[in-house]
């Protein structure tokens, strides 16, 4: 059984309201704003996110960039861009679990000790829910296993329903 497993936590409600030293956006390549979550943190956040976010130059599927969290309660937004689900064969598990440890990277270097991260991919880019449940709880356990920050990761769910997809996944890697 998976020590890190411990240091997991799944929530459900609103990331834009957790007080935590860094939410995970799931943004598109432009970093630009847009609807899903992405619209909630920007409108959360204020206008000076996007600001920001122009002097990026936008970020690649499955990579991942880091801002201040303006007026969100958390001190730092980690910018992501997950695949779109066009049917598994186009590399989309890799790039999924390439955004949850790239943000893991980005949280370690910059000392964010707590991390929440929504359903990456599950909205609008339709990715199957289980699996992409799977592949969020399976990477980070992955990678907390080897750092010691963050020391806590919350999946923040926007319903039960993904909830308790979050729920099995933790339950199935317990049984190893
Ligand atoms: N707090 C937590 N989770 C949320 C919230 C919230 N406030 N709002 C939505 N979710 P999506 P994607 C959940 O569509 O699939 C944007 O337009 C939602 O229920 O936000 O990665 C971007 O600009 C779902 O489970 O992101 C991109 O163009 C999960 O967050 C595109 O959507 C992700 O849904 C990204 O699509």
């Amino acid at each position: 059984m998976s020590k890190a497993l411990d240091r997991i936590r799944i929530h459900t409600g609103d990331i834009t309201k957790l007080d935590v030293d860094a939410i995970v956006n799931a943004a598109n390549t432009s970093l630009l704003g847009g609807g899903g979550v992405d619209g909630a943190i920007h409108r959360a956040a204020g206008r000076e996110l996007e600001f920001e976010c122009r002097m990026l130059n936008g970020c690649k599927v499955g990579d991942a960039k880091i801002t201040k969290g303006y007026k969100l309660p958390a001190r730092h937004i980690i910018h992501t861009v997950g695949p779109v689900w066009q049917g598994g064969g186009r590399s989309e598990a890799e790039l999924l679990a390439s955004c949850y440890r790239r943000s893991l990277e980005l949280a370690a270097a910059n000392d964010c000790r707590t991390v929440a991260f929504p359903a990456i991919s599950t909205g609008v880019y339709h990715y199957p829910k289980d699996e992409a449940a799977e592949i969020a709880v399976g990477t980070v356990t992955m990678v907390m296993e080897e750092k010691t920050v963050p020391e806590a990761v919350i999946f923040c769910c926007f319903d039960e329903h993904m909830a308790e997809l979050y729920w099995q996944a933790v339950a199935a890697l317990r049984k190893g």
